[in-house]
């Protein structure tokens, strides 16, 4: 297959495209290379020393003998140049990461709120529409988040895959409806997730795109078979309080003996995965798409639950470092239960990466040996979701 991978520089596009290409597909890159740019205005880096594009696809030929092409493009306002890409391109499928993807970012600013509105619904908009308007039959797969079912859900009761079959009463007694799940975004990120969700299933039914979007848990870990091949290679590692996700951040909190930052009494439960299943996922999804004329197709990607606190407690006996427990900077439920249903990757083969046996090795191999390029006053989330809420640096100040 030729996939383009839009984000591809980014921590999960990077190591899908190595994976698809070492498994012999044709792959191209887009990006903008925004989140380098991000990286640049927040003044942080990667806990990793990733390289530049350009060496790293020079390095990747060096190692594997295989091309990845690289288009520079912005999804979000160059779409007429998009729309001629893809006639140029021809590809089978197009893999969608290209999205403002923090939600501590997404409530720094009125600025940063009104960026990840424009950059994040545009892109995908005009993904879309330049699908249509080139008369491309590729199969996309998006990046979606679990997120846009939200975590404030009273009860149990198990996450579907995307859809909830309801019963709407008539006059004559009721019918039965499959609707997508309630949306309960809780954050202006997860917010355009959902929007993306509402374009899906217009552009499915009005011109039977195929379309596939992965409700993705949180990604922890940090390499994969193909980027662990070479130290030029490495994957980018976010651990700053707006881009860096809980378990990475509590293991680089460990190896620099920082305390590790819960938010409240930690009692969020979340779903996780570790990008190398991310990886696989996105290849299973590629072999499986829908037909067209298909509802767009989803999946849960994920595969555990943990509460944060229950993850601090586990790196804290790992470690020794203690846990401390923070204001908590978002606007989110204190406790939440989460029952995720995954089945459909499960039966189409996914073969999970427990935290059991990851999580050592990140600790060692990756949060160890780069802790000397931590930046600690980067390290506790400052982002707040309302004017006036209490962050850590209160209490200190
Ligand atoms: P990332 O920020 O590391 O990568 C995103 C990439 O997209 C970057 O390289 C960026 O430069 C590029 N990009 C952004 N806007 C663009 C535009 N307008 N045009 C071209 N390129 C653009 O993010 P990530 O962690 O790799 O996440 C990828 C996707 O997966 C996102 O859509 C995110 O919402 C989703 N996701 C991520 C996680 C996670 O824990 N990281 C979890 C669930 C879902
Ligand atoms: N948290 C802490 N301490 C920290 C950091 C976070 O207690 O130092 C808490 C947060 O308050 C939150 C939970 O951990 O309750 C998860 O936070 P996160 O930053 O790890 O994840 P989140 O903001 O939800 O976003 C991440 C990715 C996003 C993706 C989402 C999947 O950045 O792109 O969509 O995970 S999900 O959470 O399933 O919606």
């Amino acid at each position: 297959m030729h996939v383009l991978i839009l984000g591809g520089d980014g921590f999960c596009g990077w190591p899908t495209a190595l994976h698809l290409s070492d498994r012999g597909h044709d792959v191209t890159i887009v990006d903008n290379l925004s989140r380098r740019a991000i990286d640049l205005e927040l003044e942080v880096e990667s806990l990793t020393p990733i390289r530049p594009i350009g060496e790293r696809l020079r390095v990747w030929r060096e190692v594997s003998g295989k091309e990845i092409g690289f288009v520079r493009l912005d999804l979000a306002t160059e779409a007429e140049r998009l729309t001629s890409l893809l006639p140029a391109l021809r590809p089978d499928a197009i893999v969608h990461f290209a999205e403002q993807r923090a939600a501590p970012y997404s409530m720094r600013s009125t600025p940063s709120k009104r960026y990840t509105i424009d950059n994040n619904v545009r892109a995908t908009h005009n993904v879309l529409s330049a699908l249509v308007h080139s008369g491309t039959d590729a199969a996309l797969v998006h990046l979606g988040t679990m997120g846009v079912y939200g975590y404030g859900w009273s009860g149990s009761a198990p996450i579907p895959e995307g859809y909830l079959t309801v019963k709407v009463p008539t006059p004559d007694g009721e019918v039965e409806r499959e609707i997508l799940h309630p949306a309960s975004p809780g954050s202006v990120y997860h917010l355009t997730k959902t929007l993306d969700q509402l374009m899906f299933a217009f552009y499915a039914a009005n011109d039977q795109l195929r379309i596939t979007d992965l409700h993705q848990g949180i990604v922890w870990g940090t390499q994969t078979a193909q980027t662990a091949r070479d130290e030029r290679l490495i994957n980018r590692f976010d651990y700053d309080g707006d881009y860096g996700t809980v378990l990475n951040r509590f293991l680089m909190q460990a190896a620099v003996g920082h305390p590790l930052t819960v938010h409240g009494s930690g009692g969020q439960t979340r779903a996780f995965i570790h990008v190398r299943d991310t990886v696989r996922c996105i290849e299973i999804a590629l072999e499986n798409p829908p037909a067209a004329g298909d509802k767009p197709k989803v999946f849960n990607q994920i595969t555990e639950s943990h509460r944060v606190r229950d993850l601090a407690k586990l790196v804290s006996s790992l470690t020794g470092v203690p846990v401390a427990h923070l204001p908590n900077p978002r606007r989110e439920a204190d406790e939440n239960e989460l029952n995720v249903r995954n089945d459909q990757f499960l039966a189409l083969g996914l073969n999970p990466t427990t935290l059991d046996e990851g999580l050592m090795e990140e600790c060692r191999e990756i949060a160890g040996r780069y802790r000397h390029r931590v930046d600690p006053s980067k390290i506790v989330a400052r982002s707040v979701w309302r004017a006036g809420m209490t962050t850590a640096e209160d209490l200190v100040s």
